[in-house]
């Protein structure tokens, strides 16, 4: 008897119009967990290598985990992940979204769509009945007007993912949408979703999940509310959720500015979590969630009176990345995104990486810091892909830095082609490793180290203490929370204790795990997801080295100017110390590939086999 999982998935193939229910063993679950672990494992066994991420031999794994909408706090996530066509290696996002937990009420832990529909279809789940259907009719929708069209034809009991217009043109960092403010897939997984002529899936469930041990989990669970209630940290974050870290970021001087030039912003006071508190309409969040934190600001440009769902991330790299220090304009710049459903990080850099090329004459377009106009003007060119710098920036920054050449790859802020998310790091070694070693590229999911590193490591220190720390965080969140798969900021802003989630574990499944589990768990999935960059970069005639696993060369090359760390940038010898021990502590090579002594060791022998021959 299976408990915690469902152990079952759905397999739907869009070319043959097929629908298939496959059953997982419990050694494969308990092996990978879910998440992030078990779809890493369906694309390395079920991709050809070289597979053309946009193209039908692609997949895209919606795969949530044994803790995915059982009565805890904060289990409403799910992991959608494909072969990233920006990146062209293992991609993945984390959304909460009610589709998660009536995914797994219906029945199934996961989804893995296959082929691609001949014209626009949506997939429609309640419980055991699976159907694919036309959706001609919205095809071309953005993602907000997608979700009503939705929710009129199947009701409000529905949770719904879908695309906007930037997924249907195969802009390389589309993210896949929901409820008007949520986003996942930063590696461009709204546009593998929509290489495959999906605008939507919607699932409504009302089965029960068996767990082990009810009552206890239900005690536990409630147990883990009341602590977030009780946090001292709770009040904070209810006001301002994670907007509340800019002033932090603007005082530690790593709030990226100016295309991560800078990191203070002179009119960063404008964009502060403060701002967000006075112009607030409403909050709202995820499923099972009592620390909600999509904080919801009305607000006015010349465009009109709208509402939009504001976090950090969205606010500094559409903010100070591109010199914007008006709440009002950023949050005009971060509806589109979402209607659109292009991910704000990676358009933000884009933007700002533009504004850069134009102030150094690199390309003929007259694009200003702070031009909230043009920069709105460009998210729809890269949308809609309807000017030639909007096309080029559709590929991504890598690509665009590429093309344009003159020394633009120099400030193309990205690691693997994954742009970096909202902390500078001229004077934060460990985040910039943390970015360099990220399983998707440049992104603070697997390891927000800066607060950590600023406050207790060592600022400026390249040493082993902030490598095994990194190698902790990297555990927890990319190992576990990415498995298991449910929202890590209970843990992180409000201080819900990590060693919670063991009993939930258990009481959910019956298995019992601690710390060693989860490292092993980790390291066999950092593994496989490096092995499968590794098999696809050679598979497109690219040998891996460790030359991928480092930042940009801003870092090392210009020193900040401004500020309390003005002068500060990146020792090239002190950062590859720091990558040798982590390549050491994780049991890979001078190159960053696990050896075949780690592949056997950690129960991989069918990629040592494709990696070392
Ligand atoms: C996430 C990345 C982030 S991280 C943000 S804000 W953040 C950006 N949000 C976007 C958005 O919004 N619209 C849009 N068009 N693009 C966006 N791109 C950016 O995507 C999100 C929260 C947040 S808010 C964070 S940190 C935490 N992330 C978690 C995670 O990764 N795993 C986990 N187990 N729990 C997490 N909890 C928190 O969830 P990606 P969400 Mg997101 C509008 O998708 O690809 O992982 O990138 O999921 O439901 O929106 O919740 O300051
Ligand atoms: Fe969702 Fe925020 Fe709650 Fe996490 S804390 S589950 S992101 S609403």
């Amino acid at each position: 008897m299976l408990y915690g999982w469902n152990g079952k998935i759905l397999r739907i193939n869009l070319t043959k119009k097929e629908i298939k229910v496959q059953q997982l063993n419990k050694d494969l679950l308990v092996k990978f967990v879910g998440g992030r672990g078990l779809a890493a494992k369906i694309l390395w066994d079920e991709l050809k290598p070289g597979t053309d991420p946009l193209s039908s031999e692609n997949k895209l794994v919606f795969m949530a985990g044994p803790l995915t909408a059982l009565p805890l706090p904060s289990s409403g996530k799910i992991v959608i992940a494909a072969k990233s066509p920006l990146t062209h290696g293992y991609g993945d996002g984390n959304i909460g979204t009610k589709f998660s937990v009536n995914l797994r009420k219906a029945g199934y832990d996961g989804i893995v769509i296959e082929g691609k529909a001949e014209k626009p279809v949506y997939i429609f789940i309640e419980n055991d009945n699976v159907e694919i259907r036309n959706a001609e009719h919205l095809w071309g929708l953005d993602s907000f007007e997608t979700e009503d069209k939705l929710i009129s034809e199947v009701g409000k009991a529905f949770g719904i993912v879908e695309i906007g217009p930037a997924g249907e043109n195969l802009v390389k960092y589309a993210v896949v949408m929901s409820e008007k403010g949520r986003a996942g897939g930063r590696p461009g997984m709204g546009a593998v979703m929509g290489s495959k002529n999906l605008k939507a899936i919607v699932a409504h469930g009302d089965k029960e999940i068996a767990v082990f041990d009810k009552d206890a989990l239900v005690k536990k669970g409630a147990e883990g509310y009341s602590k977030i209630k009780q946090s001292d940290a709770y009040d904070f974050w209810m006001r301002q959720g994670t907007m509340g870290v800019l002033r932090w970021c603007q005082e530690a001087n790593v709030l990226p500015t100016y295309n991560f030039r800078e990191g203070v912003f002179d009119e960063f006071e404008g964009i502060t979590g403060d701002v967000l508190e006075k112009l607030k309409e409403f909050t709202k969040g995820c499923p099972n969630c009592n620390m909600i934190c999509g904080h919801n600001v009305k607000f006015k440009v010349e465009e009109g009176e709208f509402i939009t769902e504001l976090d950090y991330e969205n606010v500094a790299m559409l903010g100070s990345n591109i010199g914007i220090g008006d709440l009002h304009k950023v949050s005009y710049l971060n509806m589109l995104a979402d209607k659109y459903g292009v991910d704000t990080i990676s358009v933000g850099s884009a933007i700002g990486f533009a504004m850069e090329l134009s102030e150094k004459k690199l390309i003929d377009e007259r694009i200003e810091w702070g031009d909230y106009k043009k920069a709105a003007e460009l998210i729809e060119d890269i949308t809609y892909r309807r000017t030639e710098l909007g096309k080029m920036l559709a590929e991504g920054i890598e690509f665009t830095a590429k093309k344009i050449g003159n020394g633009a790859e120099s400030f193309a802020m990205h690691v693997k082609g994954l742009p970096i998310s909202a902390y500078d790091c001229h004077s934060a070694p460990g985040m910039a490793l943390a970015y360099g070693t990220s399983p998707i590229g440049a992104h603070h999911k697997d390891a927000w180290l800066i607060m950590l590193e600023i406050k207790q490591l060592g600022r400026h220190a390249y040493n082993k203490g902030k490598v095994e720390k990194l190698i902790w965080m990297q555990n927890i969140r990319g190992g576990f929370f990415e498995t298991a798969t449910t929202c890590r900021l209970p843990w992180i802003e409000v201080g819900y204790p990590f060693e919670e989630y063991y009993d939930l574990f258990y009481y959910a499944t019956g298995v019992k795990i601690s710390y060693d589990f989860v490292h092993t768990l980790t390291n066999r999935i950092y593994a496989l997801i490096r092995a499968f960059w590794v098999r696809e970069f050679r598979a497109e005639g690219r040998e891996w080295s460790r030359k991928y696993d480092m930042p940009p060369e801003r870092w090392f090359k210009e020193p900040l100017t401004k500020g309390p760390e003005k002068g500060a940038k990146l020792d090239y010898d002190g950062y590859n110390k720091m990558l040798d021990w982590y390549y050491e502590m994780r049991g890979w090579d001078k190159n960053g590939v696990p050896t075949k002594e780690t592949l056997e060791k950690l129960g991989l022998s069918e990629v040592t086999k494709v990696i070392w021959g």
